[in-house]
């Protein structure tokens, strides 16, 4: 260590504060499915940063959007409107089947606003008790980093010293339709859950959760929000994960790839009658909107409103599974896919699934463990059959070796 001045230490450590222990790759340049280190390596991104990277490193359409705006308008505020802002929500309004949006910035912004809108919605418009509203949340979620939203985590390592946590918080089993309406009293607002968990290793749940789950709120007044801020937006080859069973959510919870993988942004979409619970004034932010933030959501929604998108992910997805599916019993215990989506469960006989993606990036292919065995692929929706093809085979020399 060496002292620059009295008490001030200067260590030769990173500056870096890592939420997590990042792979030993420093990237330095990205073209739809493929990015370059530092040293020109080139590596097969399968992680598209955890579905924020869905439409491919720097889409030519999404860098033009940007591009455009910048050249007219960067921020103004909530007090001003931008010629971006109306257009977006119109756009992103219509691609949801709802009324309004509360454009933010961060996933985790979103699902605090989420709960917000709940919260205010159970005292306003069900009656709850001042102070009493509680909301459903599901074991192994994930809905990001804020002291609040740890609060109801269940993973000691994202919320662990932490508190004094947010009350207000009932945790059931996922997958469990019945817990929840076992879970629910006349204090409760809303459910939150994700329709696949991401964190939790792609973790799909029963066919008809998601229906049951509709049909229990509607019977007991109780607010749907789904997060699918990684699932949605065409990862699991439909627009929204709850498309798969044809459920509607009250609120939907968007943000990665709305921002194209180059801007956070984020949404809370509802209809009126929900959303419209916040009144002027009593929520909003800085960035939340903002022309270029808009500007490119705008350029995502219409390249989702061709379904062209959402059908690569259902092709190429099937093409992912079959390259997948027979190494079962070949150094991977399990496959879970939706969409161009996949849990890989590695065999321990075989390595942790940290030792599986660092050899895998030993041979040019980016993914990312989680909870020991699992391994998860979430390619860009641009790349192509042959790459998914060369990576599987990658994978397969790695269980070999
Ligand atoms: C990290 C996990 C994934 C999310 C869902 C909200 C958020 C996320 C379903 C919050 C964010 C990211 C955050 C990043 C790693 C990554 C992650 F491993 F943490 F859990 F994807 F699975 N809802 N997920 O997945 O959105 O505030 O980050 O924009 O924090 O380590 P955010």
């Amino acid at each position: 260590m060496t002292a620059v001045e009295p008490g001030v230490e200067v260590t030769a450590e990173p500056h870096v504060a890592h939420n997590y222990h990042p792979l030993p790759v420093n990237i330095a340049r990205g073209e739809g499915a493929w990015v370059t280190d530092v040293e020109g390596k080139r590596y097969l991104d399968l992680l598209a940063a955890y579905s924020a990277v869905n439409f491919g490193h720097r889409h030519p359409a999404l860098v033009a959007a940007l591009t455009e705006q910048l050249g007219r308008v960067t921020l103004t505020s909530r007090a001003f409107m931008s010629d971006r802002l109306e257009p977006f929500a119109a756009a992103l309004a219509a691609l949801s089947g709802k009324d309004m949006v509360l454009p933010m910035n961060t996933g985790a912004e979103a699902v605090e606003t989420g709960i917000k809108v709940a919260r205010a919605w159970g005292y306003r418009v069900k009656g709850i008790a001042e102070g009493k509203a509680r909301i459903i949340v599901a074991a192994g979620n994930f809905h990001g980093r804020t002291t609040t939203i740890v609060s109801f985590s269940d993973d000691e390592q994202a919320r662990a010293d932490f508190g004094p946590y947010t009350p207000g918080f009932d945790v059931v089993p996922y997958g469990d339709a019945d817990a929840v309406a076992a879970a629910i009293t006349e204090d409760t607002a809303a459910v939150l859950i994700e329709p696949i968990q991401g964190e939790g290793g792609v973790v799909i749940p029963p066919e008809g959760y998601l229906r049951r789950i509709r049909e229990i709120c509607d019977e007991k007044n109780v607010l749907f929000i789904a997060d699918e801020i990684q699932s949605g937006l065409g990862r699991v080859g439909e627009t929204f994960a709850c498309d798969r069973e044809g459920v509607v959510p009250d609120l939907y919870l968007l943000g990665k790839a709305l921002g194209g993988g180059i801007l956070p942004v984020s949404a809370v979409v509802g209809n009126t009658d929900v959303l419209g619970v916040i009144r002027p004034g009593e929520h909003g932010s800085t960035f939340g909107g903002n022309p270029l933030a808009a500007a490119v959501g705008l350029r995502v929604v219409e390249m989702l409103e061709s379904g062209e998108f959402q059908e690569r992910a259902r092709a190429l997805g099937a093409h992912l599974a079959a390259g997948l599916e027979p190494l079962i019993g070949h150094g991977v215990t399990e496959v879970r896919i939706a969409g161009l989506w996949a849990g890989v469960d590695i065999d321990p006989a075989k390595g942790t699934g940290r030792e599986i993606a660092e050899k895998l990036l030993d041979r040019g292919v980016l993914v990312k463990d989680t909870h020991g065995q699992t391994i998860r692929i979430a390619p860009p929706l641009v790349i192509r059959a042959t790459e998914l093809d060369w990576a599987v085979e990658q994978l397969k020399l790695v269980l070999a070796s």
